[in-house]
């Protein structure tokens, strides 16, 4: 792990530092206010250490779990270049979850410790990725609208707060947003295709259209951390902000498409930019989220057998370093 020269309280607080946290707190809210990045030796408070190990290590785990999904059609693909162009995506997902399980680890927390907190069920990862891919234009769906959803809340994040995960989301916006397109466009072909493929787009518009509103977490007055995680920087948009202005871009990229949205109160608001739309299904949200989903479980005995499946390869890959540092503390 990248943490070994931390000090966990931070380089203000090192003994014989006379400041008092109050005043620690108020200059690191200063630094927050002034737009400076928190970098990991910084001083900050532990609270703000905890909502990001919290927040970064959900969001590493919903890049890996949301592998499978995909993962499902790389076999069926219809073509050699949709497959080619599947797999480059789901490889770069893996990319996304290590970069911020490293991301992570700046706060003191291991990459194993965030892993076995997702194989015992105890971390949560994205509630959209709980959701099954039936048809290939499952495949166009999740990547116009589950990567669309993904890149409304991340680009905010690449101004965040804390300097190790801002960074981090600056290499995945510009890939999420390759995805994006490569969704849409498998989108474009099939509702422009035979009455049947048209048809199969829109059922998978229907079945991912409100999972993935729901992305985008609770309404404003049931989240529980947007507050603080906007004092902080952490985030710079509510929940129900970035949904509405997902929603705003996506309703006319749907009609571009010529498919419909299924939600019958969906309408541009008069005179606005805005788009008013239906009442969510929370108890839903709340179903996937106490692990009641139509995959929940299916998704974290994949997770379970791939880390099993894998120990062998972390065995010799711990063999073999360990037999570079003899080699090497024999030659020093
Ligand atoms: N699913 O008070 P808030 C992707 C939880 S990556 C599950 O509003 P917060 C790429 C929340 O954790 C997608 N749980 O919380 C891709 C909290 O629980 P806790 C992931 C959810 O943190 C594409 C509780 O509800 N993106 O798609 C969800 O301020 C295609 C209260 O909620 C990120 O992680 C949910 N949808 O706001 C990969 C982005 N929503 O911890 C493959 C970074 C909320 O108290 C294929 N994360 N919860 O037990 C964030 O921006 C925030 O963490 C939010 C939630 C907005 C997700």
């Amino acid at each position: 792990m990248y943490t070994q020269a931390l000090d966990s309280l931070g380089k203000d607080c090192l003994p014989g530092g006379s400041a008092d946290s109050a005043a620690l707190e108020a200059r690191f809210q200063a630094r927050v206010d002034a737009d400076e990045k928190i970098e990991p030796k910084d001083w900050m408070p532990d609270a703000y250490r905890q909502t990001l190990i919290r927040q970064i290590s959900q969001h590493a785990h919903s890049e890996i779990v949301g592998m499978l999904p995909e993962g499902n059609w790389i076999t069926r693909a219809p073509t050699l270049r949709r497959k080619a162009v599947l797999i480059a995506k789901v490889q770069d997902e893996g990319g996304h979850g290590m970069y911020l399980y490293s991301a992570a680890e700046t706060l003191g927390i291991s990459r194993e410790q965030m892993i076995e907190q997702l194989l015992a069920g105890t971390a949560k990862y994205s509630s959209i990725f709980n959701y099954p891919t039936l048809t290939w234009a499952d495949i166009g769906a999740v990547g116009w609208l589950v990567d669309g959803a993904a890149i409304m809340n991340q680009i905010p994040i690449c101004r965040c707060s804390y300097g190790p995960y801002a960074r981090a989301m600056v290499r995945i916006c510009k890939e999420e947003s390759f995805h994006q397109r490569q969704g849409f466009e498998i989108m474009l072909a099939l509702a422009r295709g035979t009455p049947e493929q048209h048809q199969m787009a829109q059922d998978a518009l229907n079945r991912w259209w409100w999972p993935s509103i729901m992305m985008f977490g609770p309404s404003d007055t049931e989240s529980k951390h947007t507050a603080q995680s906007m004092r902080w920087k952490i985030k710079r948009f509510t929940n129900d902000e970035l949904r509405q202005k997902f929603i705003d871009i996506t309703a006319p990229q749907a009609e571009f498409l010529g498919l419909r949205i299924p939600d019958a109160q969906l309408r541009k608001e008069e005179g606005s930019e805005h788009y008013h739309f239906g009442t969510i299904d929370w108890s839903e949200f709340q179903a996937v989220l106490k692990g009641n989903g139509p995959c929940n479980r299916e998704r974290l005995e994949a997770r379970r057998s791939a880390h099993d499946d894998g120990r062998w390869v972390r065995e010799a890959a711990a063999a073999h370093a360990e037999k570079q540092r003899a080699r090497t503390a024999k030659a020093a």
